[in-house]
């Protein structure tokens, strides 16, 4: 299909509401529409796909900043003071957080609320959580639809905050436009993210909590693997900075604030990397969308399609590598 379509209605309990009504209300800066469509992206509701579909078409300007580190690295607080000093800049900030670990519905997850509420009641920052739902798969694709609803209310940034222990952050972490990877002073001489094996995601390091007396040693541990794992960002001239900040009182913030700006005048200023990473991510939304399609059918009760197909597996003629190549074949063809 070429066109999205740009008149369907979507029914929600009770209402109908049509595209064009819910899309200017989003550019409008309205967040109980916001709100209510991220809960139905939560559900997985099929209703949704003609809506992002349109909004999708019309985005691309907010800038994504992906924040991700261990868990309770301060990655919230640190985002807090984020919100703090683009909101001092005039900056509407929306922050989607993103919980990979937790069932609990979105909308509010409680310590995030909290160490956020400096900011309820501003108009200029929407905060949201999103859980699991127990589809770790699909998080992913779901953070990016969130995104893309997002993306429509024309937010000046818009920071997506997931726990990294691993595949599922980094998958998440490729929504965004320049990724944050927190680490926190730790006694030994591990680095956490060469641990996790999520280096090469970050453009720039924070080690959060400078006033714990390892401070220091950590941010020459990380220097000293970022300078040997230097091939490892995808972008080789770039060598990912380590900012050192105390997220509870908003020491090093400016300076992060910097560092960000930096990225993103660099990346303007080079067009084909800049290209090339919109590439990557654009291949990568495209892969969720079709495992997720893939996945749907294969656990839809129409499974029809595949009945015949799967009969000379059965009686052993064949096997299931080679129906699971032929099907790809066939789909790529
Ligand atoms: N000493 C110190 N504590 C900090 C600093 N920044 C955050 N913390 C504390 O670290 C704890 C965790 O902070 P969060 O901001 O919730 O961390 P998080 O990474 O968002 O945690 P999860 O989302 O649960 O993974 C809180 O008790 C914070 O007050 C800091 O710079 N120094
Ligand atoms: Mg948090």
């Amino acid at each position: 299909m070429n066109q999205p379509q740009t008149h369907a209605s979507l029914h929600a309990p009770g209402t109908t509401v049509d595209i064009g009504a819910l899309a200017n209300a989003l550019n409008a800066g309205d967040i109980r529409t916001c709100a209510r469509l991220i809960t139905r992206i939560e559900r997985g509701e099929e209703e949704m796909v003609p809506l992002l579909q349109a909004l999708y078409r019309r985005g691309g300007s907010a800038r994504v900043i992906g924040i991700t580190g261990p868990p309770g690295a301060g990655k919230s607080t640190l985002i807090n003071q984020l919100v703090t000093h683009w909101r001092r800049k005039g900056l509407r900030v929306a922050v989607l957080a993103v919980d990979p670990s937790s069932p609990i519905s979105g909308g509010a997850i409680l310590g995030d609320r909290l160490r956020m509420a400096a900011h309820s009641g501003d108009r200029g920052v929407y905060i949201r959580s999103m859980a699991s739902r127990g589809q770790l798969g699909g998080l992913s694709k779901a953070a990016g639809d969130a995104l893309t609803v997002l993306d429509a209310m024309n937010w000046d940034v818009v920071l997506i905050e997931t726990v990294g222990v691993g595949q599922n952050e980094t998958d998440i972490m490729r929504h965004a436009s320049v990724v944050l990877l927190l680490q926190t002073p730790m006694g030994g001489d591990d680095v956490q993210a060469a641990k996790a094996g999520i280096i090469e995601i970050g453009d720039i390091f924070v080690v959060n909590k400078s006033d714990h007396p390892d401070a220091d040693r950590t941010v020459q541990q990380l220097q000293h693997v970022l300078s040997l794992s230097r091939c490892l960002h995808p972008d080789k001239a770039w060598a990912p900075p380590v900012v050192k900040t105390k997220a509870l009182d908003g020491e090093g913030i400016a300076d992060l604030a910097d560092h960000i700006d930096r990225r993103f005048a660099y990346l303007a200023d080079q067009p084909e990397t800049a290209h090339n990473e919109l590439r990557a991510r654009a291949k990568h939304r495209v892969g969720e969308i079709l495992r997720d399609l893939l996945d749907k059918r294969m656990r839809s009760d129409d499974g029809q399609w595949l009945e015949t197909l799967i009969e000379p597996m059965i009686r052993r003629e064949s096997d299931p590598y080679t129906l699971a190549a032929n099907l790809l074949a066939r789909m790529l063809a």
